[in-house]
């Protein structure tokens, strides 16, 4: 079956908006998968002081593969990218995670779909709306809800064609 995924794009180091590019187009090599859309390129702040700053981006996959087996490949696409799990919420050459997974609520110890903080976060709800404005998370909570309580405030958007 097939199922429309978001996955949150991030990159603090090493040419983050190429960073991003580069997944993206690793990301059309999937198989069983298609990348149905792509948001505009954020920048903002790190979330933890003292780090470079961050490029964001949302992608929409329409996959086949089960989320696990789509986790494997996100995160093949990170390691090959040279990320390096050095400290948890450290600097990082490339952060691919599942955002949303069709309507599936998921909760096992390697992957939490929704995800844990994208309602507090800025650059993946931006750009998420840019995709699709109306979505509604399957626990019922609605994006443009957490749009009104989270402030653009601190995100720049780059012009199209990074
Ligand atoms: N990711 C983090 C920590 N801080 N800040 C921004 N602006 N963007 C991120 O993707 C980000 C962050 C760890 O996942
Ligand atoms: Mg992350
Ligand atoms: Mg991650």
């Amino acid at each position: 079956m097939t199922e429309r995924a978001y996955i949150g794009m991030g990159s603090n180091l090493a040419d983050p908006a190429a960073q991003l590019r580069n997944a993206l187009e690793a990301m059309t090599r999937l198989p069983g998968t298609r990348l149905a859309g792509v948001s505009s390129f954020y920048v903002s702040d790190s979330l933890l002081p003292g780090q470079p700053r961050y490029t964001n981006a949302v992608a929409a996959l329409d996959t086949d593969l089960a989320p696990l087996q789509l986790l494997d490949a996100l995160q093949a696409i990170e390691l090959d990218q040279g990320r390096e799990r050095l400290e948890r919420w450290g600097p990082r050459t490339l952060d691919l995670d599942i955002l949303l997974f069709g309507e599936q609520l998921i909760d096992v110890p390697r992957l939490q779909v929704p995800h844990y903080h994208m309602q507090a976060r800025a650059f993946v709800l931006y750009p998420l709306a840019e995709l699709d404005a109306d979505l509604q998370l399957p626990d019922g909570r609605r994006l443009d809800q957490m749009l009104a309580a989270c402030p653009f405030e601190g995100l720049e958007r780059l012009p199209a064609l990074q």
